[in-house]
């Protein structure tokens, strides 16, 4: 049997569902969540910065790195395993101190990763930006198993770097800041106890390497348009190319590259002082500690001075190139290397070319 409601009652319930409704709108607008209604995404602060809708805000760069940079020069060159890994091995450069190694290769030398083999680099430096041209020795820098390719700044040449700017996959063929990342050192231990030598183990708690994002996702503490990344191809190589906004270094640095498809934590560099030689392993079969175990999938190339007056003893410097020799300032044929004397004149002297000597011949009189 169906039970009546009296009207009283009924305007009673109508008032209480009118509040609920009321109170229920306000919550909804605010945190969203469903499929007709999506949460709106985050705002960041920098009104300057921005531009379009309030819920969907639009980077607005202001300066933008050359589509057509210079070329770089000179370049500086680093190892290429593509001859050595049929052998299991790396083709050499692998120094656990100083800290440039070579181990673009799976733990246990399993698999040679060519999209991460670093060859070479370049710098050029126009009004506004620093780029960095990493040549890799393969074609694929977006290779499935996730390459970073990043620029570290050491200051002051004590081997600590200060800066680091990382790029990340997915790499474009066009400028771009998405994926690229900028972080400092705030406490001076990005080489752990001493920047030339392992320290490992270090303690993980104490010693936080590139510690104060600067620059990513969210993140424009030093402006939107600090760091940005794209790849080109040339022959067979892709280069993956680094810009980054000349302030950051100031005038006179010195600047290395890395390539980590393994570790990947910034906060973990410089990996030397992570682990042991031993744990870390080699890839060399020369070496005691061969195969590579817990520090794979990783490269870096020698550091080199930009407007910088290198003593020789700045950690992972890269070697100098030998001065070329000094030509002997050796006569022309034209030129005659024992002229004759004044004295050696006259028709009874010889003058020897060759012993540069005098030679006395009167005739004899008798
Ligand atoms: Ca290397
Ligand atoms: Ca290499
Ligand atoms: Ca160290
Ligand atoms: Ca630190």
């Amino acid at each position: 049997m169906q039970t009546k409601i009296p009207p009283p009652t009924r305007f009673f319930i109508a008032i209480i569902l009118i509040l609920v409704l009321a109170c229920n709108f306000p919550a909804t607008a605010l945190f969203g969540g469903s499929p007709t209604n999506p949460a709106p995404q985050e705002v960041v602060q920098t009104a300057t910065l921005f531009s379009g809708e309030p819920n969907n805000p639009v980077i607005v760069h202001t300066i933008t790195p050359d589509t057509d940079p210079a070329a770089g020069a000179p370049f500086v060159y680093d190892c290429e395993n593509t001859g050595s890994a049929p052998e299991k091995q790396a083709s050499g450069c692998d120094r656990y101190d100083p800290y440039t190694v070579e181990r673009p290769f799976k733990r246990d030398m399993s698999f040679y990763i060519i999209d991460m083999d670093i060859e070479k680099y370049s710098v050029f430096i126009d009004d506004n930006f620093v780029y960095v041209s990493i040549y890799t020795m393969g074609t694929n820098p977006n290779n499935e198993i996730g390459i970073n390719f990043c620029v570290e700044l050491d200051l002051n040449g004590d081997g600590f770097a200060k800066y680091i700017i990382c790029a990340t996959p997915l790499y474009q063929q066009d400028w771009t800041t998405n994926g690229v990342e900028v972080a400092e050192d705030t406490n001076h231990d990005t080489g752990g106890l001493s920047s030339g030598l392992s320290d490992a183990p270090l303690d993980d708690e104490k010693f936080d390497g590139y510690d104060n994002k600067i620059f990513g996702p969210g993140i424009i503490e030093g402006g939107p348009d600090m760091a940005w990344a794209r790849y080109k191809m040339t022959g067979n190589q892709a280069i993956v190319e680094i810009a980054f906004k000349k302030e950051l270094a100031g005038t006179s640095f010195l600047l290395g590259v890395l390539a980590d498809a393994g570790n990947k934590d910034f906060g973990d560099y410089y990996l030397n002082d992570r682990y042991t030689e031993e744990e870390a392993g080699s890839p060399q079969k020369n070496e005691i500690y061969y195969p590579i175990k817990e520090l794979n999938l990783f490269d870096n190339a020698c550091r080199t001075p930009i407007n910088y007056n290198a003593n020789g003893f700045e950690p992972m410097l890269c070697p100098t190139e030998e001065p070329p020799p000094k030509v002997k300032n050796t006569p022309t044929t034209e030129e005659t290397p024992c002229p004759v004397p004044s004295s050696c004149t006259g028709l009874y002297f010889t003058w020897d070319y060759e012993d540069c000597d005098c030679t006395y011949n009167p005739p004899d009189l008798k």
